[in-house]
Order: structure tokens, then sequence, then C-alpha cells
């Protein structure tokens, strides 16, 4: 008797298919960004910018006549937001791939998570160095700031040829924020000039003061920053308050139309290097198009947070598609483990033409990207609105 209902448990059992996840449709992909708190100055660009890719990729036919939805969880600004967010994707939404999160900083919290849970993270704005190398499974479209920031110190030279003494500002608690200052003052050494001073500050301060005072003090003709936007935006603002009145040259937290309405007017020919430029049309099909599409969606031009997030939607699909390509098996038919896993593979193989030229992805994750910019803000006259102007 006890043999025969061991045989029929075993009958049973093998009857039941393993309780393996299969991969859902329409297929879901994360989007772990900041969508409250400031870091949203940044996060809100990113949504627009995921929102257009997913209806205009669905448009053309998702992948190979799959839709994709996009699931989107707010991290809001800190770690343990991004945390939250990375868990809620992968073992409740059960995407395929984690677009996000928007800071360095969160992700050095996240995204061993997502590695741990074999998942691909695609970093779309995290510019720090030591990214891609926080796992097998993390990777980023963001080119870091090692490559990009550098490109605003030569552009102040060029404006001001006998420029020599620099001031250097960044935010302390901020992994991106302590990651560029070290490029940007590599940078100055190697450029010939001299850092005459460096101040820190915290992500939260609003009272810049103390660093002002320094700089001022100092006698700077360049100041160089390294934080998030609203810091940023109001250490601009008390500079030029305070009666600074050199060059200024922005990290990538100054990225941002979203920091516009901090400083004002007072933004004024802050430079700032860019990974994406809508000005960079006439080379890139793929960007005009995308411009346009963006500025008939939102009534206003692509800044380069929406572009990346766009393009990390694109990659993704577009890695998704290769797939089923290579091996004629369609995506709703894979184990969803399985998937995460070729995903991953698919997305560090060829290369892919997106609103920042073509691109690819490094088998250690880092992206590989051709062109870079700088751009100088120009303010309209309400003060709050402006734009970026490529100048090189
Ligand atoms: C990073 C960044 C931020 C300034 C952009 C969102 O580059 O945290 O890596």
């Amino acid at each position: 008797m006890k043999r025969i209902v061991i045989a029929l448990a075993l009958v049973l059992c093998a009857a039941q298919p393993a309780l393996a996840d299969k991969v859902a449709a329409p297929i879901p992909i994360g989007i772990a960004v900041a969508q409250t708190s400031n870091v949203a100055l940044f996060g809100q660009e990113q949504v627009n910018g995921a929102k257009l890719a997913e209806e205009r990729l669905n448009a053309a036919g998702g992948v190979n006549g799959t839709k994709i939805a996009l699931v989107f969880q707010d991290t809001a600004g800190d770690e343990a937001g991004a945390v939250n967010a990375f868990q809620n994707l992968l073992n409740r939404d059960k995407v395929v791939a984690i677009i996000g999160p928007t800071l360095s900083q969160q992700a050095f919290a996240a995204n061993p998570i997502a590695d741990r849970a074999k998942t691909p993270v695609v970093g779309p704005s995290n510019t720090a160095k030591g990214i891609p190398e926080i796992g097998e499974f993390v990777g980023r479209i963001s080119a870091p700031m090692t490559q990009v920031a550098p490109n605003s110190l030569k552009q102040a030279m060029k404006i001001k040829p006998d420029l020599k003494r620099v001031a250097v500002l960044y935010a302390q608690n901020d992994a991106f924020s302590s990651s560029e200052t070290t490029t940007f003052q590599d940078a100055i050494k190697e450029l010939g000039l001299e850092t005459v001073t460096v101040q820190k500050f915290q992500t939260t301060d609003t009272d810049f003061t103390t660093q002002v005072t320094a700089v001022l003090g100092a006698n700077a003709d360049l100041v160089v920053i390294s934080g998030l936007a609203a810091d940023s935006g109001n250490l601009v603002k008390q500079l030029r308050q305070l009666g600074y009145k050199g060059l200024i040259v922005g990290g990538n937290g100054l990225n941002s139309p979203n920091m516009f309405p901090v400083c004002g007017a007072l933004c004024n020919d802050v430079l700032v290097a860019q990974a994406y430029s809508p000005g960079a049309v006439d080379k890139n099909p793929v960007n005009k198009d995308f411009a346009a599409a963006f500025e008939a969606a939102y009534k206003k031009g692509p800044a380069q947070f929406s572009a990346q997030a766009y393009a990390a939607v694109q990659v993704v699909v577009e890695a998704l598609a290769k797939i089923e390509k290579e091996t004629g098996k369609k995506i709703a038919d894979f184990e969803l483990a399985d998937l995460r896993a070729a995903l991953n593979k698919s997305l560090r193989t060829g290369t892919y033409l997106t609103p920042m030229g073509e691109i690819s992805m490094a088998p250690s994750g880092e992206v590989q990207q051709k062109d870079f910019y700088v751009s100088k803000i120009v303010m309209n006259p309400d003060g709050k609105t402006g734009a970026f102007v490529l100048v090189s």
C-alpha cells in the first residue's frame, strides 16, 4: 500500500510541470527610476523618454510582433527606495530586465540584488566609476564621466585661454559626485590648470555661503561643480548672487532642464559636457526622428536623460528580438530564468543605433559610445525655461 502511494505521488509530481515562471506577454520590462524626491528632477525626464520608447517601439511591432509593457516602480531618491523597487520588479512583476536606477549612489545598493537574481540591469544614467564592475548582470548605456566630463574643461579653456585658477566643489555624500570630481581633478592637472580650492557639500544643502566665500577668497577664474540638480542649481545661483563672475563648468547633475528654475537667469552660460545633444541631429537620422517625436509628445525638446532612457528601452527590445532570431523561439516560450540569462548575453552583442548615435555594450557591461558634446545653458527671458545650446 505504502509503495502504491509513493508511486502515485511520483506520477502526479511528474505530470505537474516544474513551478518555473514563464515570460509574460506583453513582455514586462522594469523601469526603476526616481518619480518622487529631488532626484525626480532627473527621473521625470527618464519616465518621458521610456514612455515614448514603449509607445513607438510597440507601434512598430514590439519584439517581432509581441508587445512590451514597461512596469514603473518609483525608487524615490535614496538607496532603500531603489532596493525596494528592484525587489518588487524582480519577484512580483517578474520583469525580464531592469532599466534603472537613476543615481549611481542607488545603483551600488540595488544592482547587486538584480545581479544575484541573474537579471540584467541596464543603467540609463549611472556615470560613476565602477558600475559595470558590480556584477555580471550589470551594464549601462550611460557613458561614464571619465569619458564625458573633461570635454567641458577643454571648452572652458577655449573660451578663456588664459584660464588658470580652478575651484572644485562636490557633494561628498553622493557616489556619482565623488567619482566625477576625481575625474575633473585629474583632468585639471593634466590640462596644466591649478586647483586653488576644493570645497565639499551635501546634496541636501541649501546654503552654500561657506563654499562660495572660499571660492571668492581663492580668486578662482573657473568653478567646477559635481553635485545633483537642486544642490548644484542653488550653488550656481549663490555663486552669482555673491559676486562670482568667472566661468562655471557643471557636471552631469546640471544636465537637466528641470534644474533651470532653481538658478533661473543665473544659470546662464554654465558649461555642461553631455552624452546626448538634441542639436546633433544632422549626423543621426535616429536622433532626428526621436527629437521630433519627443517634441510632438511633450511640447519641448528632449534632454540627455530622456534620450538615454529611450535608448535603454530600445536596446533591451532589440536585444530581445535578436534572441528570437538566433534561437527561432518566441520570447513567450522561454522560462523566465533562461530568458534573463539569454538577454544578458544578447545585450552585449552587436551595435545599437540610438539617439546618442551608435553604441554597444562590452562584455563587461560598459557602454561604448563615440560622440560627446559640450553645451552652454541659455535661459529664456522668463527665467524658468531655457536650453542647452551646443557649443562643441
Ligand atoms: C549618477 C549621475 C546622476 C547625476 C544623473 C542622474 O550621473 O548618479 O551617476
